[in-house]
């Protein structure tokens, strides 16, 4: 089974009006799965826990996902996501900004099965 391994999530601002972020990870890969396609997808989330008013993580994204090959044991990916500041700025002061990731292979096509592998960023402290 594959593994989303080492999620990293960096960003800053862009262009005035946009901030950008960038999620990173290896993907790994068994002998089986390589060659193989798998479809990414990622969702950008922010942090609300230990606020005063609780409630659930907001969703800032989850842009369309985009496939690629396993061409080895290791694979490095990175995903860049733009947003409108306005759209990343959730609260008063930091965001707390993590990515979810998942990772499913194309020959996956029980609908009732979840991702192969999936993981999340630690959350960042951004200030769109
Ligand atoms: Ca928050
Ligand atoms: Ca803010």
């Amino acid at each position: 089974m594959c593994v989303v391994a080492n999620p990293k999530i960096t960003g800053g601002p862009v262009g005035g009006d946009n901030y950008r972020f960038d999620v990173t990870y290896t993907a790994k890969f068994d002998p089986a799965e390589i060659n193989g396609t798998f479809t990414e997808f990622i969702r950008l989330r922010e942090s609300d826990s230990g606020a005063p008013f609780g409630g659930g993580d907001d969703n800032l994204t989850a842009p369309n996902p985009v496939t690629f090959v396993a061409t080895a044991s290791t694979v490095g990916r990175h995903f860049g996501i733009i947003l409108p500041t306005d759209v990343a700025d959730t609260e008063i002061g930091h965001e707390e900004v993590y990515a979810e990731i998942w990772l499913r292979s194309s020959g996956n096509l029980d609908e009732s099965v979840g991702p192969d592998c999936k993981a999340a960023t630690a959350s960042g402290d951004f200030n769109p």
